[in-house]
């Protein structure tokens, strides 16, 4: 017997337990690894330190050590090596099984879905539109979890969960109406009271992501989410990859150009593409399969935020 002590409760798995939530953990890596390939995408190896990471649309604490005299941040997401990789090479698109640190605030603990260090994998695409992507990762979900109907319902059926298989499209919905419609805490609502994927359009994000070049304020991206409850899943856009647009951007968030000047450089230099992308929190995954409302009862060694780590 393994005891496994994770978030609010103590959760205890017996040993029929762990090995059934691994082999449908290993069966969703690899079913998104035979989609991908399938697809043609090639394989970036992670990066878990760099000078510069993600700024992300929220404020986490900081995550940065140094080594020698350079200061290195713990990755947040690999979009900046995503856009630099897409400029280098060829081919239809990569995807990177990218762990990331995110030192979320302790008040994060309550949402069931948050780890400060977890996994997505990061995927993007080559001159892509919105459509492109969305479509693709909508396949991709279907394609995994029929994968998983059929390899692990056994395994499926230990911890009470059902597997619904969702059908194309998934709807589509704009965040500034849904705010209008619901108040500030319209992805929650609009998830708890869904059965089925939907996507949410429009969100007022990083400078990374496409402004929309006619309707100024608004950008050319999306999250996806999980029905009932579960909430987010993904979140990604189209890309804005031009020197000029992505220096205004970054001057208007009060960001200092300077530590971005490697990527810039790049930009100016015409070595950045149009692309589309986004990441899929591979937990967040897990834990839709199996339904579990905490997301530290299918992860072997979660870091909830706000809770001591014990190994
Ligand atoms: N991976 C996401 C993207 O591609 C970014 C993120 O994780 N914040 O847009």
């Amino acid at each position: 017997m393994l005891e496994i002590e994770t978030t609010r409760s103590s959760f205890t798995y017996d040993d029929t337990r762990l090995m059934a939530l691994l082999k449908i953990q290993t069966e969703m890596l690899k079913s998104i690894h035979d989609f991908l390939y399938e697809k043609k995408l090639v394989q970036l190896m992670p990066v878990i330190l760099s000078p510069i990471t993600d700024p992300l649309n929220h404020s986490v604490y900081d995550a940065s050590i140094t080594y020698g005299e350079q200061k290195f941040q713990l990755t947040k997401s690999m979009i900046f090596h995503k856009q630099l990789a897409i400029g280098a090479t060829s081919g239809p698109g990569i995807y990177i099984m990218s762990p990331n640190v995110r030192l979320e605030k302790e008040t994060m603990q309550q949402s069931g879905r948050h780890l400060f260090e977890f996994s997505q994998v990061d995927i993007e695409l080559r001159g892509a539109s919105t459509q492109d992507f969305m479509d693709f990762m909508e396949d991709l979900i279907i394609a995994t979890l029929i994968h998983i109907k059929q390899k692990c319902s056994d395994e499926v059926a230990i911890f009470e969960s059902r597997l619904k298989i969702p059908s194309k499209p998934f709807r589509v919905y704009n965040s500034f109406n849904l705010r209008e419609q619901f108040g500030d805490d319209f992805e929650q609502i609009m998830s708890s009271t869904s059965t089925d994927f939907f996507w949410i359009m429009d969100y007022t994000r990083e400078f990374y992501d496409k402004e929309d070049p006619e309707r100024k304020g608004h950008y050319i991206n999306y999250d996806l989410f999980y029905p009932y409850g579960f909430n987010e899943a993904l979140s990604g856009g189209e890309r804005d990859y031009e020197y000029k647009i992505l220096l205004r951007k970054i001057k208007e968030r009060n960001q200092d150009p300077q530590i971005f000047d490697f990527y810039l450089k790049a930009a100016k230099e015409g070595k950045l593409t149009s692309s589309a992308g986004g990441g899929l929190g591979l937990e967040r995954f897990l834990r839709y399969i199996l339904k579990k409302s905490n997301i530290g009862d299918i992860c072997l060694f979660p870091k909830i935020p706000g809770q001591k780590v014990r190994i």
